[in-house]
């Protein structure tokens, strides 16, 4: 519009621009140092590895901001449906290797430094992790935006810039400490900031109804402002002209003044007063375990969907005046679990209240639009907010929130009759004794079109628990997405070694886009010369790791050792402390036996890291139990290399790219039925990391990929599990077991005082998460553990095998059916671009 209007300048833009950014060395060269120069204002003969860093991301960002201002331009000019995938959560990890992949720029950014005397390594250990995700979750969010750009789909992520991403964990003679993890200090080179895409969000105050014409209009007065603004970091497809988009919110004071404060004097406590509304978006909540009720989170969550849905409706708007018939055919939005459910009501009062539009016409975009992804059935992590907190922070929403849910019973009363029961177990609304709380689960099934569960057996068990009232009156709602991560980054970037002997082997590295071919490397399985290579880049990978285990506990481990990992976030439902209990055993039998016979067993290196939620006390002690026993056995003389215990603290997206790699057994041991899929599993096989687990999320279809006898499965069905929670009687007795919980208790390892509550957690009718009655068939699965690595060849072939069954688990793979099977969007591929640059 503005170049329409202005023809002249439009030449003389035209005449101004050269072309895209140049790709060559010299080019490269010449962006990088002026970036040290003109951007960091440093001196291009003087700048060290971080500055570097620095400018060397800024240049590949300029050729990222022309890729993503075509992509978006594209986008307008197709129109096409678009889908929003709403997140409180995204767990990007580190940009600068992901970005020159996908640029197809690696080679050349390399030998342009080398040639001014830095290591692209070097560099890439400068940038700090954006860790805006607890674990699972916010990392899957991550993987779909690489998926949703590299599938050219018309896609953005929306979500909160945390200024204080997930703490550092640091682990002082066995206890976590938290430490703020402020990633934004030395800037952040990858994000754009666009302090004129910025909307008001309310809080507070109450509702006005005016009568006019028959009609009731809803007037939000609210008591509170503040301001989202955008931040936007452009996402690169791999082997696309594509870019993407993630737009965060950062909340700014308002500029609407509180004249009354203002004139009564007190100015100073005013402005205060506004500067306090940038702790909305000041710190991500660290928990993934037991929901939050605290309003701050509140407040969060409504912040990132009102900005979200008004940049959204915006949107439609430039190209649909004022008519939201085609609203649900350009406009697809993914709820990531309950996080983002406040946006239903607001989109509802956004249609009525600030587009005029009427209730029932307001309800059916709503419920074509929305979709709803359930992460966990775990009842304490089930998002429950106070009706008096949602009525004080958000009264409109109340309001619509009990005008849904009276729609609804109204329904169901018609289904079920005087059903009572049923309908007040399935209402919006839970009654208490004296208080009412808001079920954010109920609220999102009901609204939305579709209700996936992230795993084959997880979409089931949703059907026969939590939600199962609803199956029953709407099964065509419910349907499995079994989760995948993206194969560019969990082995294309983070095993070099692996990605290049799989290309030369499948004559072909199209497997970076189609997983599926890593099915042919099954024809090599059987091949001591290929055995041999994978063996060779294993057994590299592992020094790696050894030397960050080394720098991080200054414990020196064995590289003939079997490598034993276990890393991801502390629960008692993942079960670490069954872990740390057959490790015991091992010690004990090693100690048992004459150094004769200890010499014949395999070496282990045990590794175990992950951060427990600060409040979470039961995983804390966990924790110092591991480093206890890991005290005892690492110092034992008696034991020596044969076998090592460490925790591995402040585990992340950029350790996990080394230890992934590195490890040749890995734990996905959670009781059946409590890991809704897992993600970390499915990066440890596509790494030839053999797994040692239960019947649990993903390891089900991971065992129907891989074959199960190239998997140590052990344990408890999830359909028993209920049985044996309620009829002890039916427990296996494991003796040694209770003698190992002995051990600990009576202070064999130290601290038996601190560690006898989680003593108590394991013992009868508290062993909630079935230790107890899971672990002789452990101690089996590790024993066939040691027999398998005994015979290196068929460990090798087991290895090869993982990763040629690993192609379903692709994210790409999970985004296709996401697009066909829920959003109904197309790819819409931008052409190559010409050189020089058109306008448009
Ligand atoms: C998962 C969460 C979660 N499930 C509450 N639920 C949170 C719940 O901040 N909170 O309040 C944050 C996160 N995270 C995980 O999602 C599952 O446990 C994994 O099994 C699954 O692989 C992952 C991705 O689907
Ligand atoms: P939106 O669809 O209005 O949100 O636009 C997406 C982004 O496109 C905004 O952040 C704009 O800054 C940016 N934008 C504006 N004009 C152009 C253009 O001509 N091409 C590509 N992107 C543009």
């Amino acid at each position: 519009s503005f170049l329409e209007t202005n023809p002249r300048q439009k030449d003389l833009l035209y005449s101004l621009m050269d072309s895209y950014a140049k790709n060559d060395v010299l080019s490269v060269q010449k962006s990088i140092v002026d970036h040290v120069e003109y951007t960091l204002a440093r001196s291009r003969y003087r700048f060290d590895d971080f500055e570097a860093y620095q400018a060397t991301s800024m240049s590949v960002r300029d050729r990222l901001i022309e890729s993503w201002n075509d992509t978006q331009q594209y986008f307008r000019e197709q129109d096409p449906k678009r889908v929003y995938y709403l997140s409180m959560e995204f767990l990007m990890g580190r940009s600068l290797t992901n970005s020159l992949f996908n640029l197809e720029l690696n080679g050349t950014y390399r030998e342009a430094l080398k040639q001014l005397g830095y290591e692209m390594e070097n560099l890439v250990e400068k940038e700090r992790d954006a860790a805006l995700g607890n674990g699972g979750l916010g990392r899957l969010a991550a993987c779909f935006l690489d998926s949703m750009a590299s599938e050219n789909l018309p896609a953005w992520g929306y979500g909160i810039r945390y200024q204080y991403g997930m703490f550092r964990q640091e682990v002082i003679e066995g206890f976590q400490h938290e430490n703020p993890d402020y990633w934004l200090n030395f800037g952040n080179p990858w994000e754009i900031e666009r302090p004129n895409i910025a909307y008001p969000i309310k809080f507070y105050g109450n509702v006005e109804i005016l009568e006019s014409e028959g009609r009731q209009a809803f007037i939000w007065n609210s008591g509170e402002e503040v301001t989202a603004v955008a931040y936007d970091t452009p996402i690169p497809g791999w082997n696309t002209p594509n870019t993407i988009n993630m737009r965060l919110w950062s909340a700014k004071p308002s500029r609407e003044f509180d004249l009354e404060s203002f004139n009564t004097g007190d100015y100073v406590q005013a402005i205060l007063a506004k500067q306090r509304a940038e702790t909305i978006s000041a710190v991500l909540y660290p928990d993934d375990r037991t929901y939050q009720g605290k309003e701050l989170r509140l407040k969060q969550q409504f912040f990132m969907v009102s900005a979200t849905l008004q940049d959204i409706i915006r949107r439609y708007l430039v190209t649909h005046e004022d008519n939201f018939d085609d609203f649900p055919d350009k406009v697809a939005l993914q709820l990531n679990d309950t996080h983002p459910t406040i946006g239903v009501p607001e989109l509802m009062r956004l249609l009525m209240d600030e587009h005029g539009l009427g209730w029932t016409k307001s309800w059916d975009i709503t419920t074509r639009v929305f979709s709803f992804t359930n992460h966990t059935v775990l009842p304490e992590a089930l998002e429950k907010w106070p009706v008096d907190l949602v009525e004080n922070v958000l009264p409109r929403h109340m309001q619509i929130i009990y005008d849904i849910n009276w729609r609804f019973t109204q329904e169901l009363r018609g289904i079920m009759g005087d059903d009572y029961d049923t309908i007040g177990r399935m209402s919006i609304i839970e009654e208490g004794d004296g208080h009412k709380n808001v079920r954010m689960a109920h609220l999102a099934l009901i609204a939305s079109h579709t209700v996936n569960g992230v795993a084959a057996i997880h979409s089931e068990l949703i059907k026969t628990t939590i939600f199962k009232d609803f199956y029953q009156i709407m099964p065509e709602k419910f349907q499995n997405k079994t989760n995948g991560v993206t194969q560019r980054r969990w082995l294309a970037f983070c095993n070099p070694k692996l990605s290049a002997l799989i290309t030369e082997t499948l004559g072909t590295s199209a497997w970076i886009k189609e997983l599926d071919l890593l099915s042919d490397l099954r024809l090599h399985c059987d091949d001591p010369a290929f055995q041999a290579k994978w063996a060779a880049v294993k057994r590299e990978n592992k020094l790696r790791l050894a030397e960050l285990v080394k720098a991080k506990t200054g414990v020196d481990v064995n590289p003939n050792a079997l490598f034993d990992i276990q890393v991801k976030r502390i629960h008692e439902y993942k079960r670490q402390l069954l872990n740390v209990m057959y490790i015991i055993h091992r010690y004990n039998a090693l100690k048992a036996m004459t150094p004769a016979e200890r010499e014949k067993q395999v070496d282990r290196v045990c590794i175990i890291g992950g951060k427990a939620a600060p409040g979470y006390d039961m995983a804390k002690r966990i924790i110092k139990l591991v480093s206890a026993v890991g005290d005892v056995v690492n110092k034992d003389p008696d034991i020596g290399d044969k076998l090592k215990l460490v925790f591995l603290s402040d585990y992340n997206v950029s350790s996990a790219e080394i230890i992934v790699p590195g490890s040749e057994l890995s734990q996905h041991i959670s009781t059946a039925g409590t890991e809704a899929s897992g993600t970390s599993n499915m990066k440890f096989a596509m790494n030839g990391c053999l797994i040692i687990g239960t019947m649990d999320g993903a390891n089900v279809e991971i065992a129907e990929e891989i074959g199960q006898e190239n998997m140590f499965i052990f344990g408890a069905r999830a359909d028993v599990v209920p049985s044996l929670r309620r009829e002890r009687e039916f427990f296996n007795v494991p003796e040694e077991f209770y003698k190992i919980v002995d051990q600990i208790r009576s202070g064999y390892f130290g601290w038996s005082d601190f560690f006898a509550p989680v003593c108590d957690a394991v013992c009868g009718a508290q062993d909630y998460y079935l230790l107890a009655n899971d672990f002789n068939d452990y101690i089996r699965a590790q024993e066939a553990v040691d027999e398998n690595y005994r015979n290196q060849a068929l460990w090798t072939k087991k290895s090869i095998l993982s990763v040629a069954g690993s192609g379903k688990f692709s994210s790409d793979r999970t985004i296709r059916e996401y697009a066909e099977d829920i959003w109904d969007v197309k790819p819409t591929k931008r052409p190559m671009p010409t050189n020089p640059k058109p306008y448009g």
